[in-house]
């Protein structure tokens, strides 16, 4: 543990309890969101539903020759995965309405390998989302079917297929293309024409957010394990399509571009539900929500339906404890009754932006230092009494840019020594910092180190997991 970094009395002459109000908007630094990746972010939590022959046949990657009566629900109800989703707190599912297999859940006109018109799953998820949780759709350019896939033809197959599912089942929040692009029925490979994939989704719907490993709505984490690095930038460097930058599922620090991560990951070892495979555990479920939503990720859990169509009772009964586990933790917050210092540089101590911003729920009410703090800021978080804590949630105000690269939290001990207890980079959307130990205090500071430009925060909350 490191000791006594910050010099108290010197920042004790530069105390100010800012309390001013806010009169005009600081300018926002940075590629920033659009309004719908703000509200794409927000939902923090959606569910994946992959489901199709897969999930019949117990393959992960369908050859594309399963006969079409092969996928056969014997009990399909979506409503039920609306139900699950949102007793969750998800406010999304994303349905595989095409997977690798070329498999459509809808009865497409541009394939013949497709469920019956009076199956429509696509329509039934649709409906049951409707003004429940939003919809998403996953289609994959990857078609092990489909007899133009390799051949210019296919993308402007593809390109019919997005339009036909956009604009016959639309609006969807989200279209997921999958990266993958393997070997089609003649042995070809595609060479995927993404402005045209892309453009025909957003001329139908322009503020649909579009994943794929570069963006441009939201991008790939990088792996499938549920979990974004520690340094988490939501800006990237992307031309021509490719990544500018080898800086990894972290993002850039400079990007010009808003294309935030999405962490991908399922519920069970599969991506499919297969018989013998089971969901993972409440523990499991809290690190990789600590590993995604706490670093600036958006989480999207993948819960397949069964071969009834349903989701299973273990999955379901797993994700009501991962939320009652969150609730737990996080609608306790033990910093409601603090009061908060800004230690700032005096010259700049006439900060417009009250500091109990940070401690009420509204989401666009914001404190900044002022206008050149940028490094050193330390804001005091003096509690009524001393209480044991072990996490500290904080957010920056990301409709005006992502802003912070270097932090540290430390606490007040017994002897008045203040002590560095966990030190971060980025903090974005949201990050959550789990200590190293719980701490019993009244005092705990947060020094924003470093900034791109003078940090503006929206949120700082104090919990205690046991
Ligand atoms: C991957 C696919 O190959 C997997 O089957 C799964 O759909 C996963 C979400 O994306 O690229």
């Amino acid at each position: 543990m490191k000791k006594v970094v910050y010099h108290l009395s010197t920042l004790l002459s530069g105390v100010i309890l800012l309390s001013a109000c806010a009169s005009e908007s600081p300018m926002p630094f940075g590629a920033v969101p659009s309004t719908a990746q703000l509200e794409w972010q927000r939902m923090e939590i959606n569910m994946f539903c992959h489901f199709g022959p897969n999930t019949f046949t117990g393959a992960e990657w369908g050859s594309g020759e399963e006969k079409e009566e092969v996928f056969a629900p014997t009990d399909l109800d979506c409503s039920q995965w609306v139900d699950v989703a949102e007793a969750a707190g998800m406010k999304g599912i994303i349905l595989t309405a095409k997977h690798h297999d070329g498999f459509c859940l809808w009865p497409s006109s541009y394939s013949t390998h497709t469920v019956t018109k009076n199956n429509d799953v696509l329509r039934q998820f649709t409906d049951a989302c409707h003004g429940r949780v939003k919809a998403g759709v996953y289609i994959s350019p990857w078609d092990r079917n489909h007899p133009a896939y390799g051949s210019n033809e296919y993308n402007s197959v593809f390109a019919n297929t997005l339009k036909e599912v956009h604009s016959l089942y639309g609006p969807f929040f989200e279209q997921w293309f999958d990266g993958a692009c393997g070997e089609g029925p003649n042995g070809k490979r595609q060479v995927y024409d993404w402005p045209l994939f892309e453009g025909t989704v957003l001329n139908i719907n322009p503020s649909c957010i579009l994943f794929s490993d570069v963006g441009p709505g939201c991008r790939w984490v990088g792996n499938e394990e549920g979990r974004a690095d520690e340094t988490c930038w939501s800006r990237l460097e992307v031309e021509n399509g490719m990544r500018k930058t080898e800086s990894g599922g972290g993002g850039d620090i400079n990007g010009s571009q808003w294309i935030p991560a999405e962490v991908d990951v399922s519920i069970r070892p599969g991506w499919f539900w297969h018989k013998d495979e089971h969901p993972k555990t409440v523990e499991e479920l809290m690190e990789i929500y600590y590993n995604s939503v706490g670093r600036n990720g958006l989480l999207l859990l993948n819960v397949p339906p069964d071969d009834r169509g349903r989701i299973p009772a273990e999955d379901s009964a797993m994700l009501a404890a991962f939320r009652a586990e969150r609730d737990r933790i996080f609608n306790h917050d033990l910093a409601q009754d603090a009061t908060i210092y800004a230690f700032v540089n005096e010259r700049n101590a006439n900060s417009r932006y009250p500091i109990n911003n940070l401690l009420d729920t509204a989401y666009h009410t914001y404190w900044m230092p002022s206008d050149d703090d940028t490094s050193y800021v330390t804001l005091m978080v003096q509690l009524p009494e001393e209480r044991e804590i072990d996490i500290v949630m904080l957010q920056e105000y990301i409709p005006l840019g992502q802003r912070v690269s270097q932090f540290s939290i430390g606490y007040k001990n017994h002897e008045h020594e203040v002590l560095v207890l966990a030190q971060g980079t980025t903090i974005g959307y949201k990050r959550i910092i789990r200590l190293p130990h719980p701490i019993r205090t009244q005092s705990l500071y947060i020094t924003i180190e470093h900034a791109l430009a003078p940090p503006i925060l929206n949120r700082l909350s104090l919990h205690c997991s046991k």
